[in-house]
């Protein structure tokens, strides 16, 4: 098994290399879904919990107040604490629907968001049309290949179409959304999402692993929200979840 940081050096795409070279410099393979709804609550999260995550996963169309300069603060936090921000905008449309969606509206998600995401079901036109907008700045797709919550269509063929079309799109998909290791491809990164120390789900089908059982899957990212957020000392249940992953991360490793 190579380390994240070998694989930054095999990949082409500037954010698939960023995001993996930082994840080694900073130890962490942790991603913090911050699902809030307010600029000041995003904002608090991003500030306290940056330091401890290698990407900050937003959901910008349930921010109550939003505004540019939730954007502008965003931005300098990801800086200030080095971490990358992920749009889960899970686009679905054709191509040419989702340039507009991707690049205008009120959230101009190219400008800012290092990565965002699309749903395969579309078919490769989707990929197409992000990429014109997207690659030229540096960005980087993920694809929903298999998604958490109990019933999800995402079956195994779904899986391997979308690894598919991945594949005729190295330049500018980074990896996937998904349960499991899909693809041998080191520059491919899985971020796994449903992940808590206490196993389960919510009375709304979302489905939980505990880190241990997402990254020996082969989840290279554990997205993590309510785990955290919900938690009575964020921080400290952030720092928890960050030395869990890495720790299955380092024995991986070391046992490849
Ligand atoms: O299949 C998926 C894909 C995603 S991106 N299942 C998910 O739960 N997600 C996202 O991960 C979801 O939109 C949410 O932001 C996060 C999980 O949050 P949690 O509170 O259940 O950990």
């Amino acid at each position: 098994m190579l380390s994240y940081s070998q694989r930054s050096t095999l990949c082409t795409n500037p954010t698939a290399k960023q995001l993996l070279y930082l994840m080694d410099s900073k130890q962490t393979n942790l991603c913090l879904a911050a699902d809030v709804t307010t600029k000041a609550e995003l904002l608090q999260l991003a500030d306290q919990i940056g330091p401890e995550i290698c990407v900050l996963k937003t959901h910008i169309d349930i921010v109550d107040d939003f505004d540019n300069d939730l954007i502008i603060q965003l931005q300098r936090l990801a800086e200030k604490h080095n971490f990358l921000i992920f749009e889960d905008r899970k686009f679905a449309d054709i191509g040419s629907t989702v340039q507009k969606q991707y690049q205008n509206g009120i959230y101009h998600i190219a400008d800012w968001a290092h990565i965002t995401n699309a749903h395969s079901v579309a078919g490769p036109g989707i990929i197409t049309g992000l990429k014109e907008i997207g690659l030229p700045k540096g960005r980087g797709l993920l694809l929903l290949a298999e998604m958490s919550p109990k019933g999800a269509l995402t079956d195994a063929s779904y899986a391997q179409k979308t690894v598919a079309m991945a594949e005729a799109n190295t330049d500018f998909v980074i990896g996937f959304i998904t349960q499991r290791k899909l693809s041998d491809n080191p520059c491919f990164i899985n971020m796994t999402p449903g992940v808590k120390i206490s196993q389960g789900g919510d009375d709304l089908g979302q489905q939980y692993n505990t880190p241990e059982k997402a990254i020996s899957a082969g989840a290279d990212v554990i997205i993590v929200g309510r785990g955290i957020i919900a938690a009575s000392d964020p921080v400290a249940e952030a720092k928890k979840y960050r030395a869990e992953g890495w720790a299955q991360y380092v024995a991986k490793l070391s046992k490849s």
